[in-house]
């Protein structure tokens, strides 16, 4: 067993006897109640889900396992000269709680090159599509078509004890994860620069190392993609992506299909995609303006132009936060530092003085702030990745750290079947007058 894995082992029979304590002691305490505005809005707000991965604080944004996004940053090893952690040791955290040493990572890392060797089939399924089609359709597909190599499957066809369901998921979760990096940059490369070829990947490197190296990027794209795996891999549990997945694997379908799953859910212009919206957004006023930094009243008309036109601003607001998403932050900051003369970054950092009053003046929008995706296409188009409708992609690799780490402790403390209970308006018409 590797290290990661031991000490899983044992944080998993550790944890058992709280919720076994929970639902004994506790099963019948009501902890909330729900409105009929929370039943129609989309379940805004309710406490139902339980994970320990991550938890998002409306006014200070998301913490992984108890560390804020800067202390993930800081505390988490890194590569010698980079500037931003190893990507294997945030999984390392997330499944532990604990900041992995520098040989534990590396650790890992050796185990994550031992397992991300890509099925010949899943290149034949990217290759089948067209070149039309959305990087995100192909992801989903390439992930869905590994799932005949699930070690959870055969061993529920063996007759797996259910205490043991964790351990096939740990193998398929970070089977899966190792090789997330390589189908990415394959699809980019089909679809972007045919001319390349399959790169593969370069054995001495870490996950966003061999990212940015397949992708044909140099430095410091390396930590633009650790920075932006790191800080899109968890959002806790209520989110499309992370809620899909869990959902999916709450009936014992694989991991392969629930990530395929929270691809899906994470395709949607609301959520994921709105990193793709915000750059065509921006390419608008580009072009409208010719490159030249508009003024603040031509930015103020833009956006009513968009609002008065029945369409929401693409990265802003937030279905929990109600604050600016420390993701934006981490991402501005780094901006500042790399490429303070970006073109688009003024464009981004312009609209940040004008949007939130506009927001506020509207009056709709409960979330007046930017949120992670008003941020993340800039840096991808600074270092050459114009192709905007591949972003959702890198966010999907990232999401998937969280996902899959949620997955593995949902089977360790045998969370059951998600099935919660829909009524019809006529029965919450009945309950209303009743009352
Ligand atoms: N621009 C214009 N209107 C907005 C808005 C925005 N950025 N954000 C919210 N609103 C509107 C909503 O559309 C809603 O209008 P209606 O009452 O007409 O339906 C109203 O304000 C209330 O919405 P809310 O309670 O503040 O927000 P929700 O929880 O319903 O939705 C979100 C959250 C993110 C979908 C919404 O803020 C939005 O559409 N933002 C733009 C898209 C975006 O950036 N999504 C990415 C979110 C982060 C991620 O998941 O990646």
């Amino acid at each position: 067993m590797s290290t990661l894995k031991e000490k899983l082992h044992k944080k998993i029979i550790e944890h058992r006897p709280r919720t076994t304590k929970l639902l004994k002691d506790y099963g019948d305490k009501v902890i909330a109640k729900v409105t009929v505005e929370q039943v129609i809005g989309g379940m805004r707000g309710i406490k139902s889900l339980i994970t320990d991965i991550s938890y998002l604080d409306p006014y200070e944004g998301i913490r992984y396992r108890g560390y804020t996004l800067q202390e993930v940053l800081k505390k988490l090893p890194k590569a010698k000269g980079a500037e931003m952690p190893y990507v294997e040791g945030l999984y390392y955290l997330l499944l532990t709680g604990e900041i992995p040493a520098q040989n534990e990572v590396e650790d890992l890392i050796i185990d994550f090159n031992n397992r991300r060797i890509v099925p010949r089939y899943v290149w034949d399924v990217i290759d089948s599509f067209p070149s039309e089609s959305h990087p995100m359709a192909i992801l989903s597909a390439a992930v869905m078509s590994l799932e005949r190599e699930s070690h959870f499957n055969i061993k529920y066809k063996q007759g797996m004890n259910k205490k043991d369901y964790w351990n096939s998921t740990y193998e398929d979760a970070t089977n899966l994860l190792a090789k997330m990096p390589l189908i990415g940059a394959y699809i980019y490369n089909k679809l972007y620069h045919p001319e390349r070829g399959h790169r593969y990947p370069d054995p001495s490197l870490d996950f966003g190392a061999n990212f940015a190296y397949m992708m044909g990027k140099d430095k410091p794209y390396d930590d633009v993609s650790r920075m932006y795996f790191i800080i899109h891999a968890d959002h806790e549990s209520g989110n499309v992506s992370a809620h899909t997945g869990h959902l999916v694997a709450s009936s014992l379908s694989d991991v392969y299909y629930a990530t395929s799953a929270m691809i899906n859910g994470l395709a949607g212009p609301l959520h994921g995609l709105a990193n793709q919206e915000v750059l065509r957004w921006l390419q608008g006023l580009i072009d409208l303006t010719h490159g030249k930094l508009p003024s603040k009243d031509e930015l103020k008309a833009y956006v009513w132009k968009t609002l008065n036109s029945g369409q929401v601003i693409p990265g802003y607001g937030h279905a929990v936060l109600r604050k600016t998403d420390p993701r934006y932050t981490v991402q501005r900051e780094f901006c500042l530092k790399h490429l303070p003369n970006d073109n688009i970054f003024k464009y981004v950092d312009a609209l940040y003085n004008v949007v939130p009053d506009i927001l506020k003046e509207h009056g709709k929008a409960k979330n007046p702030w930017p949120n992670v995706d008003a941020q993340s296409g800039v840096v991808q188009w600074h270092y050459g990745v114009t192709q905007y409708d591949f972003y959702t992609v890198l966010f999907a690799i990232g999401r998937s750290i969280g996902v899959l780490s949620n997955i593995i402790w949902d089977r360790a403390l045998g969370y059951p079947l998600e099935r919660p209970k829909s009524i019809t308006t006529n029965m919450l018409e009945e309950m209303v007058q009743s009352k």
